[in-house]
């Protein structure tokens, strides 16, 4: 049954209000896709390389290295792109490099490119870790700061410059974190020649992975017409057996345009369409995207073709640009996360996006196992600790139903000067870019800022207050979160957040060796934060370092055995606390990954119930046992009659 038409209105009415507070961004970033009107082009592939070793690292800024090609400036090495370049070579000094690195790529653009002055080009960087400026054919065409978000500029005019179409593109790259960066990074220039060569320093990370650097993602151009689809925002809600999907479409290029926008079925069908920037699109016998083991179909993606057309003097201008889309709800109750308004519970996995070889370089068979490994395991879900991860992995999210806590680059704000205007304004900027990024995939329900900033520090309060509300008001129809450490009694951020995330270790860093203290600390714990806030609850990590194949029983730290102990005592508390507040576990961490070299590391973090090599340690099963079983518990669970949480979102109002 549907609800009465003019309810229907409103509620398409305060949805145009949501989309407006979330077009504060300037300019869209829509993932590049083909079209009829657009071409894309994968620079993907044998880059030519050189790192600056001199010792101020700015050498090919001095000589101008990007004026001419590289391999004329001095030695320079093959580099795949994308791929970190830090495990690529035998050198060690490439490995830990710190400073600026030079990428090269010279290739020939079509003709069309360069003839048809109503074709925009576009040169477009996944990601490149961390600080990149880039130059096409000597002239710079854009820089960007932080190592996990795209970043594009429009080339068309430089390429026209030569109409041989010959085009070459340098990119630097710099890893250099400073207290200023997301994450922030410290240099340390140690002076005494007693027990330092001349010129040596240190990079001081506050956070547990490997620095990778380089070219993360793939480099690609492409082309869309002069007048073209901008972006666009959809924003999905549901009544009954109607689904509702208001949008927003944001032109460029022509001051005016017509434009038509179909939603499309996964048979093809059309089953809703309408005309204008804006509007809603009503869907009879809607196929709501649902999370994976929740529904026979889960995933389900409509298509959303928007059809521009525009004239100007000189000619006329189509577009097209398809967007998936799911139809879904979040809201979020004091005790329970909904999506479209049924209990969710997060049986999920923490990662990185890290493996042999090529670090954090995007890896197709590495996706497409990973994915297959969390359906083995039951998982339903990740968080993106501790960046944004790579857009395409979000794409099969959506597709799988896999749902995401997507999180920003702000992890191991430690030092007080990070909590200053410079961080604040930059943090600030970065969750502008991640909005932008994800804010239409359905897999993503949940925003969260930070993971474990010092947050007892006093600046920290109003800090994560700002960076809490703007992201709202970036978003409004999702909740936020902000990944606390296990200390209760300092926490500043739990009272701005939608949902109270946290991470312990009982019987690890805290107690080592002391399994029979878990339940009791953690229930201790739980009714702490529960007691206070009235907020659900998320185990956002939890885990024990197990070096595969050691075996000890009884079980000692570090082995198979223990490793699984440690989980199965959390296990008890959860499936208790589960049927009050607790909405989810996600384990740290789905695989083992590489950090930097210290003590207590043995080559990388080794809490991965997977290896490194995606190779199941005795843990994985355990986890995989349990997501099997029915929860005797949640069975007789409905949706609660309190009020949600979130007084702001649009699915909110409508539970
Ligand atoms: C947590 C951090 C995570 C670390 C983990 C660990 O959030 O990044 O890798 O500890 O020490 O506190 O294994």
């Amino acid at each position: 049954m549907c609800l009465p038409v003019r309810q229907q209105v409103l509620r398409a009415l305060w949805l145009f209000a949501v989309l407006d507070a979330g077009l504060l961004l300037d300019g869209g970033m829509l993932y590049p896709r083909e079209s009829s009107s657009r071409e894309v082009k994968e620079l993907s592939g044998l880059w030519v390389f050189r790192a600056d070793r001199s010792p101020n690292r700015k050498q090919g800024f001095d000589e101008a290295w990007y004026k001419r090609p590289l391999e004329e400036t001095g030695p320079v090495i093959d580099m795949p792109v994308p791929a970190s370049y830090n495990d690529i070579t035998q050198d060690p000094e490439i490995r830990d490099f710190i400073g600026w690195v030079w990428y090269e790529r010279e290739l020939v653009v079509p003709t069309r490119w360069i003839q048809d002055e109503s074709i925009r080009v576009v040169l477009r960087v996944g990601s490149a870790h961390y600080n990149s400026v880039v130059w096409v054919n000597g002239v710079n065409v854009t820089q960007h700061e932080g190592g996990h978000l795209p970043f594009e500029a429009e080339v068309g005019d430089v390429l026209r410059k030569d109409p041989t179409g010959s085009c070459r593109i340098t990119i630097a790259v710099n890893n250099t974190l400073t207290l200023y960066t997301l994450p922030p990074g410290n240099i340390q220039y140690m002076n005494d020649r007693t027990r330092y060569p001349d010129g040596f320093f240190v990079q001081s990370i506050y956070f547990d992975f490997f620095n990778y650097a380089g070219i993360h993602r793939p480099v690609l151009f492409y082309t869309t017409p002069k007048a073209y689809v901008d972006d666009i925002t959809v924003v999905t809600d549901f009544s009954d057996n109607t689904g509702l999907v208001s949008y927003k479409v944001s032109v460029k290029g022509a001051v005016t345009a017509a434009l038509k926008v179909t939603l499309i079925d996964k048979q093809g069908h059309c089953v809703a369409s309408s005309n204008g920037p804006f509007g809603v699109l009503k869907v009879q016998d809607v196929n709501l995207w649902w999370p994976y083991l929740t529904h026979e179909n889960p995933g389900y993606l409509y298509s959303m073709e928007v059809r521009l057309s525009a004239a100007d003097e000189r000619t006329t201008y189509e577009d097209v640009y398809t967007l998936p889309v799911g139809i879904r709800t979040v809201n979020v109750t004091s005790t329970q996360f909904l999506i479209n308004n049924k209990p969710f519970y997060f049986h999920g996995v923490n990662k990185h996006e890290d493996s042999d070889i090529r670090g954090k370089g995007l890896d197709w068979p590495l996706i497409v196992k990973d994915f297959n490994l969390l359906k083995w395991l039951g998982a339903n879900s990740f968080r993106t600790s501790h960046y944004p991860y790579a857009e395409e992995i979000l794409q099969m999210c959506d597709r799988h139903g896999i749902v995401v806590i997507d999180e920003s680059p702000a992890v191991g704000i430690k030092d007080i000067r990070s909590f200053g205007n410079v961080s604040l304004n930059h943090h600030l900027f970065v969750m502008e870019e991640l909005v932008r990024r994800d804010k239409n995939h359905p897999s993503v329900v949940m925003w969260s800022v930070a993971n474990e900033p010092a947050s007892e520090m006093p600046p920290a309060d109003y800090y994560f207050k700002t960076v809490i509300k703007h992201t709202r008001d970036l978003d409004p129809t999702r909740p936020v979160t902000f990944v606390s450490s296990s200390n209760f009694a300092r926490d500043k951020g739990a009272p701005y957040v939608d949902v109270i995330c946290i991470n312990n270790y009982f019987s690890w860093y805290h107690d080592p060796g002391h399994v029979e203290v878990i339940t009791l600390q953690l229930n201790t714990e739980y009714d702490n934060w529960h007691e206070k806030y009235k907020k659900p609850i998320i185990q956002s990590e939890y885990g024990a370092d197990a070096v595969p194949g050691v075996h000890v029983d009884p079980p000692v730290m570090f082995t198979e055995e223990y490793q699984k102990v440690v989980l199965q005592n959390y296990h008890k508390v959860f499936d208790q606390k589960r049927a009050q507040y607790l909405i989810g576990e996600l384990i740290w961490n789905f695989a083992d990954f590489m950090t930097t070299q210290g003590v207590t590391r043995v080559v990388g973090n080794k809490k991965g119930i997977f290896t490194r090599q995606r190779q199941p340690k005795a843990a994985a099963f355990i986890l995989k046992e349990r997501r099997a079983r029915p929860v005797p518990s949640l069975t007789s669970t409905s949706v609660t009659a309190e009020g949600p949480s979130l007084g702001l979102t649009s699915t909110c109002m409508q539970s």
